[in-house]
């Protein structure tokens, strides 16, 4: 594939709770199409886009649970999205939960996939910052369980050789931590991929809600320049189930620059020409990491955390 192409956020709408995976995946196909339409190689979809965000929900019913996780991928329900992309000879990424069983032990991740035109599964991440809380806590508007429902990701920050150069992905949350950025940065990612579920409303600090757009765009606008690549983030926005999610889903230049980004809080998709050799604006000048990077002077960023 060539290291020049047109790629898409294909942001999603709200997706009701008791909205079915086979209407998600319909949706996900009209947007895979129209970005076809438009020349994508590449569609980034949310995080968790194949259900409502459920842990804005308590549950203590195992089944229940289980009920939202997907134990195989592609499925019967998601399989018409693989073969859609095989027909256009399309990409994607697609943010899903994930439940595996490993010498007996169930475990539960927040995962993405980059699927290539093929329909190939070319890459997997698992989410390594988990916002939120374990148990109900009954002072807040909605829950934010995914410290409750999920796993800290156990693949690490991995890169892979795919959409004709070396792409990583990430998860919501983690788009806030430089580190991520860094460590992908420092694997050689010059595109960078990730869903989000962000609600508008921080509980904890609302006196930051009016910066929720703001903040999205800063960090990733941040790690896209310090890194020097780009960005593809997608939102899963609007009203869901009372909860307000932001939008804003962007392309953002090696330059820090949004190229592209989205209009609204439904489905919608935005695209823009990636050219990966622009990285080395950032790679070979002020962001050169073997001539100005201080490592030696870092070592803090590897110490445990403080209890
Ligand atoms: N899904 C998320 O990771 N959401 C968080 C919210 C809870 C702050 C985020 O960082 O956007």
């Amino acid at each position: 594939m060539k290291r020049k192409y047109i790629a898409a956020t294909a942001q999603l709408g709200p997706i009701a709770k008791d909205e079915p995976r086979s209407s998600a995946v319909a949706r996900m196909i009209a947007l895979l199409r129209e970005a076809h339409s438009q020349g994508s190689k590449l569609v980034v979809f949310p995080e968790l886009a194949l259900t409502t965000f459920f842990p804005r929900w308590f549950f203590e019913d195992e089944a229940t649970i289980d009920g939202y996780f997907e134990t195989e991928m592609p499925n019967a329900d998601v399989k018409p999205l693989f073969d859609a992309a095989v027909e256009l000879n399309i990409g994607f990424y697609l943010g899903y939960a994930e439940l595996v069983w490993q010498d007996g032990v169930k475990h539960r991740f927040n995962t993405s996939i980059l699927v290539d035109g093929t329909g190939q599964i070319v890459g997997k991440y698992r989410k390594i910052h988990l916002p939120g809380h374990k148990e109900y806590e009954s002072w807040r508007p909605f829950q934010h369980l995914e410290k409750r429902y999920f796993e800290h990701g156990d693949l690490g920050f991995p890169v892979f050789d795919a959409f004709g150069g070396t792409a990583g992905m990430c998860l919501c949350n983690d788009r806030r931590w430089p580190e991520t950025f860094r460590v992908l940065g420092l694997r050689g990612a010059e595109l960078v991929m990730l869903g989000y579920n962000t609600p508008l409303h921080y509980p904890p600090a609302p006196e930051h809600d009016h910066l929720q757009d703001f903040h999205n765009h800063l960090c990733m606008q941040a790690g896209a320049y310090a890194n020097g690549c780009w960005v593809i983030a997608t939102a899963k926005a609007g009203r869901e189930e009372d909860c307000d999610l932001i939008a804003g889903s962007c392309i953002i230049a090696p330059t820090g620059e949004i190229v592209a980004r989205t209009q609204g809080v439904g489905d919608e998709v935005a695209l823009a020409e990636i050219d990966l050799d622009r990285c080395k604006e950032l790679r070979d000048n002020v962001f050169n990491f073997n001539l100005h990077r201080e490592p030696g002077d870092y070592a803090p960023i590897c110490e445990p955390k403080y209890k």
